[in-house]
């Protein structure tokens, strides 16, 4: 193992330096705004501020999955949230979401504007609302909640945890990357397993776990987190391999996996949404939703 860091901590830990990183330039010790900005409304329903991150992906899939099962009231507006730009910090987001992270959501389907903050809770408001993608007999929407916490509870071992310090730390830390390298391949058992005996994450229908849990690990399994596909061996996991392909080959996860998304292929990014239209008017839309 590579020698490891001489670090001493002091007996208080000072916010004195940036620390380097991919994020250095947003991470703070503390919450609250830090300027103040309004948010847009738009004409829908819902009005959605977020970011094409896994985290993102989660709900704009979810609204899509809505709309083409027929429920004309999960109409939404996608507004784009520049997290490295520091738009998490403006006022009006902070409003929605006092933990200062996107995806942040707006209900505004009722006489009062709802807030809903993290990931998980807006799929379930949703699919309690709509009365779609969450199982109504106890013992299979237990499964689906369990699978939908899980999800919420390991992602950060995934992504706070390897992602960053295979992808964006300043320097290669063996013992953090082996740390993380291990607990993520042993999430990636965890789903394996439980797909080997059952088609979806709760059983034979389609759910908002799988809605969550795609995005992070079905990404992950078709090598587009991190780049580090090779290095986990994602081959490996069948089942997962076998649930990944085939949810992202459904109409609606191709469309809400490409909203609010500023990364890769440029043809895969739909920058804002506010109409069901707005993936037909450009032909490099078209291209990716087919793709
Ligand atoms: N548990 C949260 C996690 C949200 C989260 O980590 N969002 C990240 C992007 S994926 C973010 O906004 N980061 C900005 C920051 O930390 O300042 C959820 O699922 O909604």
């Amino acid at each position: 193992m590579s020698s490891p860091t001489d670090y001493v901590p002091p007996k208080v830990w000072t916010w004195n330096k940036a620390n380097g990183g991919r994020f250095a330039n947003i991470n703070r010790p503390v919450a609250g705004p830090t300027h103040d900005k309004e948010l847009p409304v738009g004409r829908h329903p819902f009005q959605l501020y977020s970011l094409g991150t896994p985290n993102g992906q989660k709900v704009t899939i979810m609204f899509e999955e809505l709309l083409a099962a027929g429920h004309a009231g999960a109409e939404y507006d996608a507004w784009l949230i520049r997290i490295g730009e520091g738009d998490q910090f403006g006022s009006g987001f902070v409003s929605v979401n006092p933990n200062s992270k996107i995806p942040a959501l707006l209900d505004r389907s009722g006489p009062t504007p709802i807030r809903v903050f993290e990931s998980g809770a807006m799929l379930l408001h949703l699919a309690e609302k709509f009365g779609a993608f969450v199982p109504k007999d106890a013992a299979t929407r237990a499964e689906c909640l369990s699978w939908l916490f899980w999800q919420m509870g390991s992602a950060p071992y995934l992504g706070g945890g390897f992602g960053h310090f295979y992808a964006y730390a300043p320097s290669k830390i063996e013992y953090a990357i082996d740390r993380f390298a291990m607990e993520t391949k042993r999430q990636l058992d965890v789903l394996d397993r439980r797909l080997a005996e059952s088609k979806y994450l709760a059983g034979a229908d389609y759910t908002i776990a799988d809605i969550a849990v795609w995005p992070w690990y079905g990404g992950l399994a078709k090598g587009l987190l991190y780049g580090a596909g090779e290095f986990l061996s994602v081959q490996d996991y069948k089942n997962v391999q076998r649930w990944a392909d085939e949810i992202g080959a459904r109409p609606a996860v191709k469309r809400g996996r490409i909203v609010n998304r500023m990364q890769g292929d440029p043809k895969s990014q739909l920058r804002e949404r506010h109409d069901a239209s707005d993936f037909e008017l450009r032909t490099e839309d078209k291209v990716a939703a087919k793709g």
